[in-house]
């Protein structure tokens, strides 16, 4: 503590000098725009005293915010506290602190109590939590003294954390020390998420992606309150999972994406186990997909034997699709997928093993309904449930407890789901794909969907949009990041902002009030968080950003 104090001490002279500092640029920047500079009066040393505020500009909308008028500043001596101090809470804590120390230099602890801390503090505790908030709901109150978070579950207090950050100024995001000051409006935010399933998929088949950059996309998807990220991980350009008992699906289907060769672009088992940790303690569930029984030519050129004629093809770097299949009528073909299944399911805490299912042009009909049939059962004899495209639909024995996900513009399977007793996921390719181009000027993404423009990709209900497919049959939201044209991080980056956090809104807000003209406002408020985090997001010209 001793050395805390001292080291704040120093890091308090630090950020007065900086102010000052920032302040002399801006004077002889000569700029009427900028602030006028601060006289440095004994007074500019002192926590400035902000005027009355209101809370705005979260996204996703909370459902209730009410607003008192007056600022809480965090102070230098501000720590963060949990309650209980369970492991769990504590790293929940620690998330916070990491995200708010290296803007702040405040170097807040995470520390555990028994009912609220000492003012000018963060305090985050499940004791007393409103189970009518659910799991991931939360009630949060600034007061000019102190921040305190009640929840019923500990995801609800990692949502909130995502709420107190946007309620902070935007510099707060960023990686380096900043002058501050630290101030929130003060008021309450009560506030639960209308889906239970709000979603995002990368396709790391197409091109593949790095575990750094995957997890970078994953932790920018926490900020937005989303829970599941979907990993597209096998298609006919790559196999991109290690699978013991089928190693060459990896070390053989791995060595190619569009466009030419990949050197080991696979993850092993335990950089898999890593990614799905890292999402938990994200408080997102990892859903894997095995694309099958078509856009499997990866695994097809892997092993002859999968193939009905033994032979196998050639790997393919194009970007057709609807050429491959499985053999369907091979004995092996089943002892395959048990495989894969049973060692993806050992590595996957949450419920759901995506099986692909689209586009299976190369399959007939009744191949198809028999194979993702005999599938749906080896999914269940490893304790999970399937998902899968919305052609899985078809199947007659469709279990309630599988989801079909609707990704079609026009025709759609999902009430034939919903007829069998399923739920479905809400994926319109021309609402909520965000591998589709913004605009006929945008450079990168695909336009067979249509082009999907921020406004676009936010003004549509994913209650509403399958006529007859409504209420608790709507299981939630997913926005797809198909990466055919998206070969680096600052591709995805580009493509998925700003158009996710529109997406998170769907799924978390609700349905009543929401419009785009005062959404795209809110919006704009993210374009300096973004730039802060080191986005790199398409200034979409429907946006008015700051
Ligand atoms: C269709 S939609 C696909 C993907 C492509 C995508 C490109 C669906 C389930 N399959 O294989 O990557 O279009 O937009």
């Amino acid at each position: 503590m001793q050395t805390k104090n001292i080291f704040r001490a120093f890091l308090f002279f630090a950020l007065v000098s900086m102010i000052l500092a920032t302040n002399a640029v801006y004077a002889s920047a000569g700029d009427t725009l900028a602030p006028k500079p601060r006289t440095p009066t004994p007074t500019a040393m002192q926590t400035p005293t902000p005027g009355p505020s209101t809370i705005g500009n979260i996204i996703p909308m909370p459902v209730s915010v009410t607003s008192a008028g007056g600022s809480f500043v965090l102070p230098i001596t501000a720590d963060i506290y949990v309650e209980p101090g369970t492991a769990e809470l504590t790293s929940i804590g620690q998330y916070l602190a990491d995200k708010l120390n290296p803007s702040t230099g405040y170097g807040m602890q995470v520390l555990s109590t028994t009912g609220a801390p000492g003012n000018g503090n963060i305090y985050l505790t499940t004791v007393g939590g409103d189970s009518t908030l659910g799991d991931e709901g939360y009630e949060l109150t600034v007061t000019s003294n102190l921040v305190t978070v009640v929840a019923y579950q500990p995801a609800g207090l990692f949502r909130a954390i995502q709420t107190i950050r946007q309620m902070l100024p935007a510099a707060i995001e960023s990686a380096t020390l900043q002058p501050g000051p630290w101030q929130m409006a003060t008021g309450t935010v009560r506030d639960y998420p209308r889906f239970l399933w709000r979603g995002s998929m990368l396709d790391v088949a197409r091109h593949f992606f790095s575990v750094a950059d995957v997890k970078r996309y994953i932790d920018l998807m926490a900020y937005y309150k989303l829970n599941v990220f979907h990993f597209h991980l096998s298609d006919d350009q790559g196999w991109r999972i290690m699978i013991n008992s089928w190693p060459n699906l990896a070390l053989y289907g791995g060595g190619t994406q569009v466009g030419g060769t990949c050197s080991n672009c696979y993850y092993t088992q335990a950089e898999y186990s890593d990614i799905v940790a890292y999402a938990q303690s994200r408080y997102i569930t990892l859903v894997p997909e095995i694309d099958m029984p078509g856009h499997t030519n990866a695994a097809l050129a892997s092993y002859a034997e999968l193939n009905c004629n033994g032979v196998a093809p050639a790997r393919y770097t194009g970007t057709n699709v609807g050429f491959s299949s499985l053999c369907i009528s091979a004995p092996i073909t089943y002892t395959f997928v048990d495989d894969v299944i049973r060692e993806l399911a050992a590595l996957t805490p949450g419920t759901y093993m995506h099986v692909g299912g689209d586009e299976a042009s190369s399959t007939t009909l009744a191949d198809y309904v028999s194979f993702v049939s005999q599938v749906q059962t080896i999914v269940q004899s490893y304790g999970k449930q399937m998902i899968g495209w919305e052609e899985i639909a078809q199947i007659n024995g469709l279990s309630a407890n599988s989801v079909a996900q609707h990704w079609n513009t026009t025709d759609s399977f999902a009430p034939m789901a919903v007829q069998k007793g399923a739920r479905v996921l809400m994926s319109p390719a021309n609402k909520a794909y965000l591998d589709m181009k913004y605009s006929h000027r945008t450079r990168l993404g695909q336009t067979w969907a249509g082009l999907i423009n921020t406004q676009t990709g936010y003004e549509w209900d994913p209650g509403t949009i399958v006529s007859g497919v409504s209420g608790s049959s709507v299981l939630g939201v997913e926005a797809p990041l198909w990466t055919e044209t998206i070969v680096t991080m600052a591709d995805i980056e580009y493509m998925t902002y700003p158009r996710l956090p529109g997406y998170a809104e769907l799924g978390w807000s609700p349905v009543t009030g929401r419009n785009w003209n005062e959404y795209k406002v809110r919006l704009g408020s993210h374009g300096p968080r973004l730039t802060a985090m080191g986005v790199n997001f398409y200034r979409d010209p429907l946006v008015p950003w700051p």
